[in-house]
């Protein structure tokens, strides 16, 4: 066959891969938008696609998956360290050549009927020392559509690679062969025997039986953050969690702020902040990802990896999210909503009531007395960053965006402040370590409900958690350095009859609004466990609405909680043996004098 280059790496690669997998044809993506709209096509006729109304929103698509193949399966991923404890107690170890033997056995003749599409794909502005180039492998043109939004993808990723450059090598097969003349299902996959797997030393990712988002779509969560956070502690620089948003006060003064959330926190609903407060600006440069690496003048830069959103659709409207709303009217694909009778897609949440006769996410007819949902609550939106009307003009800027702030969040009903900034880097790097999150809100007894999910990076992190912290401790023994502040951020606090105090959305620009502030020399604070928490006059005003009392009640502090909290923390510190950092367990020490 011709190949439309001349990588022999690559083209050997390829070979190799069809040899085993044997797909009847091979397809090199140029990742044009003739070619999406054929594969887009291809997908309606197959049934896995539904072209939405023209009228009600154009060039979008609706898809449903295999019920049993709807999210991330983080049982199913695995770190392959040549040694156990190099993937640490956080993740799911295996041998690298067992595992390669085990799927090898999976991939044979995985691909049979099908065609395999060779995608090259750039993570980070093409060209950029922050961006990486991965070749994605894959039987499934879902994916191929999909990966076009979520990264820079095709004849220009081929052109940058030239004809000796290395690359991430990414297999993925859905793993549903067709014999001769078997007709296909809409959404083929093979969610028994699904791997989601790493090969942190080899840069390599290998993907078997799943076909939905972060398991398939493997620059995202694969590669820009679990081969990228490995990669980055070799390099020295940071793959995060987080999102990348650039702040404007009245005054002009600019600040890039990133935001690690675990899953479930508004992340996505901060990055397109529309501000409460006059006069202030939020716009976008990033949702999930944030790639961070120190420039010359000692600052740290960020960058977002990704060229589109993968969005939670349910709870998304025009109240809690208008940026994200205004950006899917149009070229969107949507997976696991519901659909409507005109054409166009509904989810719980949606501004409005619930239209009649709903097809619901399983492709059936709703019924709306089931007392079940009609999308699913991971249902999805894929799209592109570009067409988001807040995007930040800056945000493909091939040198990052310096970051002033890093906020670090999770769902806690007490305990932890509406904000508070670090004394310093070590102790932003503790607090970071030590981030919690309640799995429900409906949960009572808070200690019990927490999950541990330091820097929000749990399922995430490609190596030893324990020598994460150490990496990010590193940041702040360089010289030189003029790093960002950090501080713990929390929307979640209760009052005594389990209502939310603090009423988020629009009004956390408060919180953004303290912090530039902060950063300008311009508010003090009060010094606490947590670090320097706000004067509450600084926060809020008359129009919002709180009494005093409530918003005192945002930054206490209970002794006996945060002794118990000192107890979880040290329990959760102990799972990192000999591996974490002694300067962790000095700051868990400083905690310990103010129960
Ligand atoms: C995501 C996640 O999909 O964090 O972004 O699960
Ligand atoms: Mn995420």
């Amino acid at each position: 066959m011709e190949y439309p280059t001349s990588n022999k790496r690559l083209i050997d690669w390829v070979e190799e891969v069809a040899k085993l997998a044997r797909p009847s044809s091979i397809y090199f993506c140029d990742g044009s938008k003739e070619e999406f709209d054929q594969l887009a096509q291809l997908l309606v006729e197959k049934g896995t696609f539904r072209k939405l109304s023209d009228v009600k929103r154009p060039n979008s698509y609706w898809a449903h998956s295999d019920p049993r193949d709807v999210a991330r399966v983080e049982d199913r991923t695995f770190i392959c360290s040549t040694e156990e404890i190099d993937a640490g107690p956080t993740n799911n170890w295996r041998d690298p050549s067992e595992m390669k033997q085990t799927m090898n056995g999976l991939y044979a003749g995985s691909m049979e009927g099908r065609t395999m599409y060779v995608i090259p794909f750039s993570m980070g502005p093409l060209g950029s020392p922050f961006s990486k180039i991965g070749i994605q492998l894959t039987d499934s043109p879902y994916v191929v559509t999909n990966m076009r939004i979520m990264a820079k993808m095709g004849t220009s990723v081929l052109e940058q690679l030239g004809d000796d450059g290395d690359f991430i090598h990414c297999i993925h097969s859905v793993g549903s062969p067709l014999a001769q003349g078997q007709s296909d299902v809409a959404w083929p996959c093979d969610p028994d025997n699904i791997y989601i797997s790493h090969f942190p030393e080899t840069r390599e990712i290998w993907s078997y039986g799943s076909g939905y988002g972060g398991n398939a779509l493997l620059g995202k969560k694969c590669l820009a953050l679990r081969i990228a956070s490995a990669t980055a502690r070799d390099e020295g620089w940071l793959a995060e969690h987080m999102l990348l948003l650039k702040l404007t006060s009245p005054k002009g003064q600019v600040h890039y702020v990133t935001g690690s959330f675990p899953s479930a926190c508004g992340k996505t609903n901060l990055a397109m902040l529309e501000p409460s407060l006059e006069g202030w600006k939020v716009e976008t440069l990033g949702d999930d990802i944030c790639w961070l690496r120190l420039g010359e003048d000692g600052r740290l830069y960020g960058v977002n990896p990704e060229a589109g959103f993968f969005g939670v659709a349910p709870g998304t409207s025009y109240e809690t999210n208008a940026n994200a709303m205004r950006t899917i009217t149009h070229d969107t694909i949507f997976t696991n909503t519901a659909l409507t009778v005109d054409g166009d897609v509904w989810w719980e949440g949606m501004d409005g009531d619930r239209p009649d006769n709903l097809t619901d996410w399983k492709g059936e007819s709703y019924d709306p007395t089931s007392g079940k949902p009609a999308s699913h609550p991971n249902a999805r939106f894929t799209v592109s960053a570009g067409q988001a009307p807040q995007i930040a003009e800056e945000w493909q800027d091939p040198a990052g965006v310096p970051i002033s702030a890093m906020l670090f969040g999770g769902r806690r009903r007490s305990l932890v402040p509406l904000v508070a900034e670090s004394r310093d880097w070590d102790h932003g790097v503790f607090l970071g370590s030590t981030m919690a999150s309640e799995t429900t809100a409906a949960a009572v007894g808070a200690v019990g409900n927490l999950r541990r999910d330091p820097f929000a990076m749990l399922p995430f992190c490609g190596y030893n958690m324990g020598d994460y912290f150490a990496h990010w401790l590193s940041f702040g023994e360089k010289e030189n350095v003029n790093l960002p502040k950090i501080y713990m951020v929390n929307w979640f606090r209760k009052d005594a009859n389990n209502r939310f105090i603090w009423p988020g959305y629009g009004e956390n620009a408060r919180v953004l609004a303290w912090i530039v502030a902060r950063l300008e020399g311009e508010a003090e604070g009060i010094e606490g466990p947590y670090g320097v928490v706000p004067k509450v006059q600084d926060i809020a005003d008359d129009n919002l609405g709180i009494s005093d009392e409530q918003l005192s009640e945002l930054f206490h502090v209970d002794g006996t909680e945060l002794a118990n909290e000192v107890d979880a923390i040290g329990g959760h510190f102990d799972t990192f043996g000999d591996r974490l950092p002694a300067k962790l367990l000095r700051q868990l020490e400083i905690l310990k004098t103010y129960i």
